[in-house]
């Protein structure tokens, strides 16, 4: 049999609507922006990922421009003529040749797995080593800006069965404002649901001593990054005096930045998400650093589309314990689909497909109507 090679990889910008305004405390989301990428192999078979970040620059390094200049510049002719089917290899070549990127990469590291799958007849999920689990717990994040509204929502989301989790947006306003917002949700919701806040970095250390006692102290189950990245020393002491979990999110930018946190103590759940590895494999590395440490899990997500949620829950799939559960709401998010059959919800769970790949496949015209001219 002669081997497949890597014949082309493009990456196409995509803008999609979303439900409503999603406000975070860096950006507020009006449509969501989606980076496809296409991995065509001499076989016939295409592999297809995603790359996507949040707010252009407002998240992290890389943005969607910056990304498709990168892969048709640099990542397509570095891969072009390789063995399609030797994964090791061409991430090896891409980590050799550029640094960072690993938004870039996690979307080639997709299309990889997803060609390979369909080639061989197997879900990414048997590929990365097998799943333990047929479905994932999906939280939703309240982030509508009003108080009321998200209380609203959160009842329609538990009356649904769709979501029983909730992560509320905070940090951008006065700190006194935050934890009334946090505390009238919780109070409202009680024993029905878990609810956390992610903070994106917004707080000082001083205003964070404070703000985790208080979210502790009411109830509040997990505290995600709420001090800056840079801060490590601060991270550490406040991973000793908060009242509840910290869980470490814009702090982990690679595996490497997982290692050096576990190492220092600095939080005690990883948010695991596949853009900031460089991919679903890298993100397992991740995770067996956490679990090797003792540190918890929760499956976090960048707000990508169908297919970068589902690259991300095939690679948690195999993950014996997800602590946290998970956050892979990103297609509920968005009004419009590329895909011909979105990822499926039900009672708090998103199904994992069990069929070869990632187990989706382009919608051609969609896909040409909500691509950036
Ligand atoms: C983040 O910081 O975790 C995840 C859910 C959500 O609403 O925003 C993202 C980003
Ligand atoms: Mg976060």
């Amino acid at each position: 049999m002669t081997q497949a090679l890597i014949e082309s990889l493009t990456a196409t910008i995509v803008d999609l609507p979303t439900i409503r305004p999603h406000q975070l405390a860096m950006h507020t989301l009006q449509r969501q922006t989606l980076v496809i990428i296409r991995l065509r192999c001499s076989d016939g078979i295409e592999g297809i990922g995603e790359s996507t970040t949040i707010g252009g620059l407002a998240y992290g390094n890389e943005s969607p421009e910056s990304i498709k200049q990168n892969i048709d510049s640099h990542f397509a002719p570095m891969l072009r003529g390789l063995p399609a089917s030797n994964i090791n290899a061409a991430m090896h070549k891409l980590d050799l040749l550029a640094k960072g990127n690993n938004f870039a990469k996690s979307g080639i590291e997709s299309a990889l797995l997803d060609a390979q799958g369909k080639r061989l007849g197997l879900p990414v999920s048997e590929l990365l080593g097998g799943r333990v689990h047929d479905s994932l717990e999906v939280a939703w994040t309240l982030a509508s800006g009003n108080t009321a509204r998200d209380i609203a929502e959160a009842e329609q989301m538990l009356e649904a069965r769709r979501h029983r989790i909730f992560k509320l947006k905070i940090g951008a306003k006065p700190l006194a404002h935050d934890l009334r917002h946090v505390l009238a949700i919780k109070q409202e919701l009680g024993d029905r649901a878990s609810v956390r806040v992610d903070v994106n970095q917004y707080w000082d250390e001083s205003q964070a001593i404070h703000a985790c006692q208080v979210l502790g102290a009411n109830g509040i189950d997990l505290i995600e990054q709420p001090i800056a990245r840079t801060n490590r020393a601060g991270q550490v002491r406040l991973n000793l005096r908060s009242l509840a979990p910290i869980m470490a999110d814009e702090s982990i930018e690679s595996v490497e930045d997982a290692f050096s946190l576990a190492a220092d103590g600095a939080a005690s759940v990883f948010a695991l998400k596949i853009a900031k590895n460089g991919g679903p494999r890298a993100v397992l590395r991740t995770a067996q650093i956490a679990e090797a440490c003792g540190i918890a899990l929760y499956g976090g997500t960048m707000l990508e589309g169908s297919i970068g949620t589902l690259a991300s829950a095939h690679a948690f799939i195999t993950l014996k314990h997800l602590t946290w559960g998970t956050e892979l709401f990103g297609p509920l998010l968005l009004t419009e689909e590329i895909v011909t059959e979105p990822p499926v919800y039900r009672d708090f769970q998103l199904l994992v497909p069990n069929t070869p790949g990632l187990g989706l496949s382009l919608d051609e015209e969609r896909l040409a109507h909500f691509a950036r001219k």
